[in-house]
């Protein structure tokens, strides 16, 4: 896991020089969901996939960015899914961005989940890394510098409501204007790495990206999104659901579908579940 860790680290660097170039053009090719790719979210996704082509123990690879999944090295032991640069529309108004990492024993699947990472390029380049705990790590001065443990409240104070709301079911908006009829603060980004990464820092709250009715299966990927997030929420003491169920009790049945996601502490989280079961 070592190797991984290190492989992971390169890479952020390598993302972070990437990203402060100047040309952010798009590409004339479309990702496997249908999105336009920026020239910058192909370097991205290259240097990623060069960077684990250096570690043996990694066996195959698969990017929200390529159709396929690669294999790298027969004998590895690994799988790697990842979200190159996730949210990169966001980089022309300079807003933050990330990248998202599940890495998984044997083969893919929420059930094979043993560590998950992302990075967060903002005024700071930020990486958290889970395995048994959540750990922070702050890029200063060329190295990342291990920062402390992160743990989620049981409860907080921030909501980040994903998703068009003119197409939310109606007891989805319902329960949304409940929080924050209850004094919640809304911190929404449309980046999914820091609008996480923020409910975690400042102690809980509620992320969601529901069902809608132009996207009845959700919008965030399993493999590169959903799974990564709801382990790492989990590891810190907080719950990822998809409304009905635990996230980590889904399978997929191809690299690139899609799931309703809820995540958040534990106070949040269980008004999710009781809304759900009502209406859902
Ligand atoms: P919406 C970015 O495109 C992304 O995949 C996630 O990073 C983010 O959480 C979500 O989409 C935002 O989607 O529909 O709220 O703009």
């Amino acid at each position: 896991m070592r190797d991984i860790f290190d492989a992971i680290q390169k890479s952020a660097k390598r993302i972070k020089e990437a990203i402060d170039v100047k040309d952010i053009g798009y590409s004339q090719q479309e990702n496997s969901s249908g999105e336009t790719q920026l020239e910058l979210d192909i370097k991205c996704d290259m240097i990623i996939a060069e960077e684990l082509s250096h570690v043996a123990s990694v066996n195959t690879i698969s990017s929200e960015e390529k159709e396929h999944a690669e294999v790298l090295h027969e004998k590895g032991e690994y799988f790697i899914s990842y979200d190159p640069l996730d949210g990169s529309s966001l980089i022309d108004v300079n807003l933050s961005v990330g990248s998202i990492f599940g890495i998984y024993k044997g083969d893919f699947g929420s059930q094979n989940m043993i560590a998950s990472c992302y990075v967060v390029y903002g005024p700071r380049v930020e990486m958290v890394f889970a395995e048994n705990k959540v750990k922070l790590y702050l890029l200063q001065a060329g190295e990342f510098e291990f920062v402390k443990e992160i743990r989620l409240g049981e409860k907080g104070k921030l909501m980040a409501p994903g998703g068009t709301q003119q197409n939310w079911p109606t007891y989805h908006k319902e329960m949304i204007d409940g929080f924050f009829k209850e004094g919640y603060r809304l911190r929404y980004s449309g980046g999914m790495v820091p609008d996480l990464h923020q409910i975690l820092l400042k102690g809980g709250g509620l992320f969601s990206y529901p069902a809608t009715s132009d996207k009845p299966e959700g919008k965030l990927r399993r493999l590169f999104e959903v799974f990564p997030f709801a382990f790492i929420y989990e590891k810190a003491g907080g719950v990822a659901t998809d409304g009905k169920e635990r996230v980590l009790n889904l399978g997929y049945a191809h690299l690139h579908d899609t799931s309703p996601c809820f995540f958040g502490s534990k106070y949040e989280a269980q008004r999710v579940k009781e809304v759900y079961a009502k209406n859902a």
